[in-house]
């Protein structure tokens, strides 16, 4: 747990949230499905004076995770926001073993955490790098490419992002689109960074069919199997010269405890929404260091709230590999934060340096998405 102490409690007053539909630039197809709008719920916290936000990255659908935001705002309306309202609040340690009664729904605890973050770094006038004790003031980014109608128009796409100045590419697979479009990027791009995601589409009796794969030397292949299946994961590793890397398989510090012992990946994808909370994904950090496992900053198409907070995170040490954090521009033509961020000309994106998250909130824009607004 990050002992960080919050001096001076925090009294929780309030909390609201906003369910809101962004709608994408382009649509993002991935193995479990296809999104033209994404939704997600912005949590925002009023303490002593401060107002902090956070972002739950629970989508429409059940597909990533099994949480939705439908349940993230039951979850917190009906059992976060009892806990934690009115009450003090001393860090978050304190935050996670007040909400240890629920079980799962990570994505719902990791939002309000980030808005109680926020609210720290405003009050000690701090960012949240500087809370973390990240080293990094820009972070090497990627972008991740959903699956494209056709393989042509994958190259196609691949090579305007190359050409928007990003240094690495994750293309998305899923059954009777892997072997072909990753070969097809690669031929076009010989030396590109490039690495591929299947987001749990497949069986370890799909080892052959995926085992071309292994040919690109690409940087790694993300949660190739099912969710649960972490010892299978290692059955996969020992016949793959390439990493394997999880992403859904790591929902606590525990799991990745047990797939490095396990040997069931050589890199871990860290989502602070997916294992709980920015604590429990500093944590995650502080374990895969130790263990000589890079890790990498995952990401939910946020919107500039939780870009914020995984740019902050991805500034520590561990984080080796790119991250899925791209340009502002890149998900949304009008994001609900007021600043916006921007790809450097060397594939990276700068860390934000203001109070907490350092970003603030365009409330025109945000009421502009909102489907629902709860007060609780
Ligand atoms: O598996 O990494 C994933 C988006 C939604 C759900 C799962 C994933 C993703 C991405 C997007 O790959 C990465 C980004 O935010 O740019
Ligand atoms: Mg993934």
């Amino acid at each position: 747990m990050l002992r960080v102490t919050w001096h001076n409690k925090m009294k929780i007053n309030s909390l609201t949230l906003y369910h809101i539909s962004m709608p994408l630039v382009s649509a993002f197809e991935t193995s479990f499905g296809r999104e033209l709008n994404r939704e997600c719920i912005i949590i925002e916290i009023k303490s002593e004076g401060l107002t902090g936000y956070g972002e739950c990255v629970a989508a429409r659908s059940p597909g990533y995770s099994y949480e939705t935001a439908q349940t993230s705002l039951h979850i917190i309306k009906d059992f976060i926001a009892p806990l934690i309202k009115g009450k003090d609040i001393k860090d978050a340690h304190d935050f996670q073993n007040k909400v240890s009664g629920i079980r799962g729904h990570h994505l719902a605890k990791a939002g309000v955490e980030m808005a109680l973050w926020d609210l720290l770094g405003k009050r000690e006038n701090k960012s949240l790098k500087e809370l973390f004790a990240g080293i990094r003031d820009k972070v090497e980014v990627g972008v991740s490419i959903g699956i494209q109608e056709t393989t042509e128009k994958l190259v196609q796409t691949t090579q305007g992002y190359l050409n928007e100045g990003y240094a690495r590419i994750k293309i998305k697979i899923k059954p009777q689109r892997d072997v072909q479009d990753a070969q097809a990027v690669r031929k076009q791009f010989p030396n590109l960074k490039l690495q591929v995601d299947a987001n749990s589409a497949y069986s370890i009796d799909d080892a052959k069919t995926l085992q071309p794969l292994d040919d690109l030397n690409l940087l790694l292949i993300e949660q190739p199997l099912f969710e649960d299946d972490i010892w299978d994961h290692h059955k996969l590793q020992t016949q793959f010269k390439t990493p394997i890397c999880l992403d859904e398989s790591i929902v606590t510090p525990r799991h990745a405890r047990y797939a490095i012992e396990m040997k069931a990946c050589k890199i871990i994808n860290i989502k602070a929404g997916r294992l709980g909370g920015l604590s429990q994904a500093v944590e995650t950090h502080n374990l895969c260091q130790e263990n000589n496992i890079p890790v990498w900053c995952g990401g939910m198409l946020e919107t500039g709230i939780g870009r914020a907070s995984n740019l902050a995170l991805a500034s520590l040490p561990n984080f080796i590999l790119p991250a899925d954090v791209s340009a502002s521009n890149r998900y949304y033509k009008k994001d609900i934060t007021n600043e916006s961020f921007a790809l450097n000309s060397d594939s990276t994106i700068n860390v934000p340096t203001g109070a907490g998250l350092g970003v603030t909130l365009d409330k025109d824009a945000l009421q502009s998405y909102t489907i629902s607004k709860i007060e609780c």
